[in-house]
């Protein structure tokens, strides 16, 4: 299969580079640089789909989950986002806590494991609407895992809660009000450049990855993303993985509980933001950003194309690219949508089920920690925990 792959690089560049990923070796920057600006997207993929083959085989992940946006409302007017409002503006929303509990209850219902939670920064909301909301969640739904708010939120939660310096206080809070890991948004690209010129406002990337840290500190599994495919430089982007990756050795160097488990690329949506000027990656940008993504960070598990943003046609073929996992059901999904598509973007787990198997894999349901789910209609426990009661 080595021969193969190696008889068949059509860019002479990438010659080095698949010897090194064969001989199990880490990719430099330099490296990275020269698989973003390649064109032999099939060498690419075979070199992301031998790591995949190496560390999942045929496995593909997929959760039953619910994402809730709890607010629209936010302080910042990033360029690239088409989701914030101001309070007075039309379309802004926040749910109160019996909107709040309903959801809960309407994801208990659907056999949910999980429960993805972010919103804007909202200026007036004090800390205790978001411990509440969480304790609310675990009142109505104990089994259900809380994934919850960005870096940037938990940056905004401790202004709001007077203790600006203090994010480690802040996250012990909110775990012993329910949080169980961080999600992997608000990332962006880590560089001040595109930061100033496209989210200025936002936490630059020092303190987006301070707050992982001390996550990872705490126990804390959490994600990680990186939005491309607007204004930044491909250079930003390998500057973006050699950040991410050095974080992570350093979260497994210290033996810390927590870590990154999953990398989630996401192709910016020009739809309805003030950069809707510009195109958007293509569909080859965005296979080549998963299985570079898969190739740079040797350290992650995990690959997600989130189909809501990647399309799951596209997800599909990413299975071949790297990606072990698809995200999961969704339902409702304010954040993103093209043209004419409401907030209502559901898939169900048949049809999750049927197109990872239809792209030659063999799908696994998990829980946000990826510990394999055993089910029977809407209860659901893991698969070791039934091993060990039968
Ligand atoms: O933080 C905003 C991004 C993120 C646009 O952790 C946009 O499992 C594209 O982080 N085009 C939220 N992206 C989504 C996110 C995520 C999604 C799925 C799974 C996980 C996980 C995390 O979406 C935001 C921002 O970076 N975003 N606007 C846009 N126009």
């Amino acid at each position: 299969m080595h021969e193969n792959t190696i008889n068949q690089i059509t860019d002479p560049a990438l010659m080095s580079i698949a010897e090194k990923v064969f001989a199990g070796a880490r990719l430099s920057p330099e490296d990275g640089l020269t698989l973003l600006q390649s064109a032999d997207i099939y060498t690419i993929g075979r070199l992301a789909n031998h790591v995949r083959q190496n560390l999942h085989g045929h496995t593909t992940y997929y959760n039953i989950n619910r994402h809730l946006n709890y607010s629209n409302i936010c302080a910042l007017s990033c360029k690239f986002c088409a989701f914030h409002r101001k309070r007075d503006q039309d379309g802004a929303y926040e749910y109160d806590m019996d909107r709040i509990r309903k959801e809960a209850i309407t994801a208990l219902d659907a056999g949910a494991t999980e429960m993805h939670i972010v919103g804007g920064l909202h200026p007036f909301l004090p800390f205790d609407y978001y411990t509440e909301m969480l304790s609310a969640i675990r009142e109505t739904a104990p089994n259900i895992h809380i994934k919850a708010f960005t870096a940037v939120e938990i940056v905004h939660l401790a202004r709001i809660s007077k203790r600006p310096n203090d994010i480690e206080a802040v996250l012990q809070d909110l775990k012993e009000a329910g949080l169980g890991s961080l999600p992997g948004g608000g990332a962006e690209v880590f560089d001040d450049r595109v930061h100033d010129e496209a989210f200025k406002g936002k936490i630059r990337s020092d303190k987006w990855l301070d707050v992982h840290r001390i996550a990872h500190k705490l126990g804390l599994m959490t994600n990680a993303t990186m939005l491309y495919g607007h204004i930044e430089s491909l250079e930003d982007r390998v500057h973006h993985f050699t950040m991410l990756r050095d974080a992570q050795d350093e979260a497994i160097n210290n033996n810390h509980a927590g870590r990154f488990q999953t990398i989630i690329p996401l192709p910016f949506i020009p739809d309805n933001s003030e950069l809707q000027h510009l195109p958007g990656p293509s569909g080859l940008d965005n296979l080549k950003m998963l299985a570079i993504s898969r190739l740079m960070l040797d350290n992650f598990p995990h690959v997600k194309a989130f189909w809501i943003m990647q399309t799951l046609p596209l997800a599909q073929i990413a299975l071949d690219y790297g990606v072990d996992d698809m995200d999961g059901t969704v339902v409702w999904y304010d954040i993103t949508k093209t043209e004419g598509q409401g907030t209502h973007q559901e898939v169900t787990p048949t049809t999750l089920k049927t197109a990872i198997i239809e792209a030659g894999y063999t799908p696994v349901e998990r829980d946000t920690l990826y510990y394999p789910i055993t089910r029977d209609g809407k209860d659901w426990q893991r698969a070791e925990e039934s091993m060990l009661l039968s």
